[in-house]
């Protein structure tokens, strides 16, 4: 019911962009210096962008509906985001989340600005193949990859920010 009444919301706020999709009960105690924890204080939706776009596209596509690339802190994440393609694009596309090392090789940072400690990346990867400083979800795990290549990929909004006393 919750599902519906947000989706329902949401639908009507960014029905330009796509569908919205699934609630997770998410992440985020402050913690300096770099980066914030995740915790199940905090609630997330999860879209689906169908459009090919570079990774900086994207990101900038998430931030204008007031998020970001999603970033994926644990296996029931990744599963979840991986349901989301598989049932919106109807294929097991790859597509972008916010993950990068672009600002130093071999140091993978979220867009969202909460920390990299959970990660599923593939066998051999990340490999940084040609210079590959991007964050694809494949269909079993993660691999970097160029980022001006152009594909769809998967937006977090926050919907919950619990009250801190
Ligand atoms: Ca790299
Ligand atoms: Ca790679």
């Amino acid at each position: 019911m919750k599902l519906l009444t947000v989706s329902a919301l949401l639908c009507g706020l960014f029905a330009l962009t796509a569908a919205v999709e699934e609630l997770e009960d998410v992440v985020k105690r402050t913690s300096p210096p770099f980066c914030t924890e995740s915790s199940k204080l905090q609630q997330r939706v999860f879209i689906f962008v169908d459009k090919k776009l570079t990774w900086a596209e994207a990101e900038s596509n998430c931030v204008s509906m007031g998020g970001h690339l999603a970033s994926v802190h644990s296996l029931a994440t990744h599963n979840l985001v991986r349901r989301l393609i598989k049932r919106r694009a109807n294929r097991n596309s790859n597509a972008w989340i916010g993950g990068s090392d672009q600002s130093w090789e071999s140091v993978w940072q979220w867009t969202d600005g909460t920390c990299f400690h959970y990660n599923k990346w593939l066998t051999g990867q990340p490999n940084n193949s040609g210079n590959q400083d991007c964050l694809q979800i494949s269909l079993n795990g993660w691999e970097d990859r160029r980022c001006s290549c152009r594909q769809p990929s998967v937006c977090a909004l926050v919907l919950f920010y619990p009250l801190v006393r």
